[in-house]
């Protein structure tokens, strides 16, 4: 592979390493039947990891906000559940549908998929950026152009 081959395939994957984010949510926090955080901005490409650190839960899709009518599988309470978002822009609602977690316990949540090139309200959510792997990118591009 030539050089400029090597410089472009870094460089590509660097941006997508910036544009991607990871946005945590953790299922049954405090061993309660709760979201948390409930609702979270993200964009295409972004990796929502559902990360279950108490009781019983899991994840399925809804219709609506709010709603406990179930559109996909779940998955069954697993340690770490990781959804990429596949969508351009809308809303995604998820629940737990684990007994009456749902009806009784509002234990619901919702994914804001906004443009990404038209964002508005991302600081308010916790995106974790993978700092390590931009670090790494960036140190060996710019061996490559001594
Ligand atoms: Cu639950």
């Amino acid at each position: 592979m030539s050089r400029a081959a090597v410089l472009f395939t870094i460089l590509a994957s660097l941006l997508t390493t910036v544009i991607a984010t990871t946005i945590v949510i953790n299922v049954g926090e405090d061993n309660k039947n709760q979201f948390v955080p409930n609702a979270v901005n993200a964009t295409k490409g972004d990796v929502i990891a559902f990360h279950f650190v108490g009781g019983h839960h899991d994840v399925v899709q809804s219709d609506s906000f709010g709603s406990c009518n179930q559109i996909t599988n779940g998955c069954p309470n697993p340690e770490w559940y990781n959804y990429t978002v596949d969508l351009p822009k809308g809303q995604i609602w998820f629940f737990c549908s684990t007994l009456t977690h749902c009806k009784y316990y509002n234990m619901t949540g919702t994914i804001f998929v906004l443009d990404s090139l038209n964002q508005t309200n991302n600081a308010a959510t916790p995106l974790v950026y993978t700092g390590f792997n931009i670090l790494i990118s960036s140190i060996v591009a710019a061996f490559l152009m001594i």
